[in-house]
Order: C-alpha cells, then structure tokens, then sequence
C-alpha cells in the first residue's frame, strides 16, 4: 500500500491515509546515534547525532555521512530493550543519494554492531533502493524486532548518508 507521510517535526506525525504505521509511538528520541566512521572525521559536519537532532538539513552538511568502507552503518542504542515496528529514514537532499542509499539492512538485537562486519542481529527489513535525493523511506519490520540495539547497515562498500531516521514502536519486551 502506498502512503503518503507528511512530518512536521521529529515526534509529530501526521499522515493523509490509515495504516499500521499511523498508530506508532515514536522512539528515537530515547537513543543515542554511532556510527562505523564519519566523513573526514568531521563530527560537526556530519557526525550520527545528525540523524536524531529533529531537523532536515537541505545543505551538503548537517546530516549523517560516513567514510565508504564494507557493511558501513548507523546505529541508534536505545540503551534498554525496545520493540521496534517500523522505521522512516529521510535521505540528504542535494545530491547523489541514489548512487548510494541501497542494499540496505535494517537489524534489531542485543549485540552492537562491529566496524567493517554485517551486524548479527536479526533483520527488520531489507531495502534494496535506491533511494532518491530528499526522498523519506518508510520501511515496517517483517515482524516487531526487540533489542537495545537498531542498525541502519549497508551491504555493500559505500557511503552511508541518513538525514534523519524516526523509529515506530515501544519500550519494553
Ligand atoms: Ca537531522
């Protein structure tokens, strides 16, 4: 099914048609954001706390952008067990997203995810894009995943770029 979401800010939602993600409590706001590596070691440019901070950035900086390297990723820890339902990962806006943002995976689990490795935790979703500039991915697990850990991964050696990811689920086994 086809939807269109609009967000106003990083924990309001509003959407124009019912769906299961319609119902969802935001949960990104109780992570924190690392990351395999961060373009030109630059953290204020491009550091992971981008992706969490509730703004859009339409500029070549102020969002997540890492080195490329294998299996390069973005993970939130939620720092306590959460179930996670879905998740919207909205894409840089000024260039080159589709060359990038695809063969992605999405897993949930206990165990952190390890520079340069796939993660080991189970997979929510797979997205194989590609994704286009400015363009917010609303991706729903194959079933609720729980763990302290998301990682937003590629499987492939490239750039990952995240301008802003919103988490759907709750706290608690
Ligand atoms: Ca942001």
């Amino acid at each position: 099914m086809t939807t269109t979401t609009i967000r106003t800010t990083s924990t309001t939602l509003t959407t124009l048609t019912m769906t299961a993600q319609d119902q969802c409590t935001s949960i990104e706001h109780l992570a924190i954001a690392t990351a395999s590596s961060v373009q030109a070691n630059a953290i204020e440019n491009w550091g992971p706390q981008f992706a969490l901070d509730g703004v859009i950035s339409f500029n070549d900086w102020d969002f997540f952008h890492s080195h490329t390297e294998p299996y390069t990723w973005l993970q939130l820890d939620f720092t306590k067990i959460v179930t996670v339902e879905s998740l919207s990962v909205v894409m840089r806006y000024d260039c080159c997203v589709d060359d990038r943002f695809r063969s992605v995976g999405v897993y949930v689990g206990n165990q952190p995810t390890v520079v340069y490795y796939l993660s080991k935790n189970e997979q929510c979703v797979y997205f194989e894009g590609p994704a286009q500039n400015g363009e917010t991915i609303d991706l729903s697990c194959e079933a609720p995943t729980s763990g302290r850990y998301l990682t937003v991964q590629l499987t492939e050696q490239n750039f990952l770029m995240v301008n802003e990811i919103y988490v759907c689920g709750y706290k608690g086994i």
